[in-house]
């Protein structure tokens, strides 16, 4: 499984530092929702689902979290702790987000509205899904 991580461009000056994000030019795609998760318990196991056909990006402007991505064939975990980098989620992968630090904020940039049908909730019924 690839990982793709995007990397977003800082624009710095002696006020501090700017980013931009842009649909179908940083963000591959069009970004129809915005959401964002914050005060995650360091315990706490967030996600534990699929999309059919959403795609995300994911990043964490402050603080950190990791996340695990299952394509059914292998997994692997990311730690987002940069706000100048991104991680593209295609659909159909299973995925994690934990080791929240305390001050974490997890963006995430959707390619289409909130839609509970988009979700795979069950990992048996993912693996079918996917053809495993
Ligand atoms: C994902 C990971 C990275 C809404 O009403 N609108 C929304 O746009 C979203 C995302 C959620 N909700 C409601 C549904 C639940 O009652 O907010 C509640 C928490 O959602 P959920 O348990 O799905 O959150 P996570 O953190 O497990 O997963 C979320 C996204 O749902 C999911 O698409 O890929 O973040």
């Amino acid at each position: 499984m690839e990982i793709k991580m995007i990397q977003f461009q800082p624009h710095g000056d002696e006020r501090g530092m700017l980013i931009a994000l842009e649909e179908k030019k940083n963000i591959p795609f069009e970004v129809k929702r915005v959401y964002f998760m914050y005060g995650t318990k360091p315990e706490i196991h967030r996600g534990k689902h699929a999309h059919k056909s959403l795609k995300q990006v994911l990043f964490c402007p402050c603080g950190a979290c990791t996340i695990s991505l299952d394509d059914g064939k292998e997994v692997k975990e990311v730690r987002l702790d940069k706000s100048t980098e991104g991680l593209l989620v295609e659909a159909c992968m299973w995925r994690e987000m934990y080791d929240f630090t305390s001050d974490a904020v997890l963006m995430v940039l959707a390619s289409d509205y909130y839609d509970e049908d988009d979700y795979i909730r069950d990992y048996e019924e993912f693996l079918q899904y996917i053809n495993i």
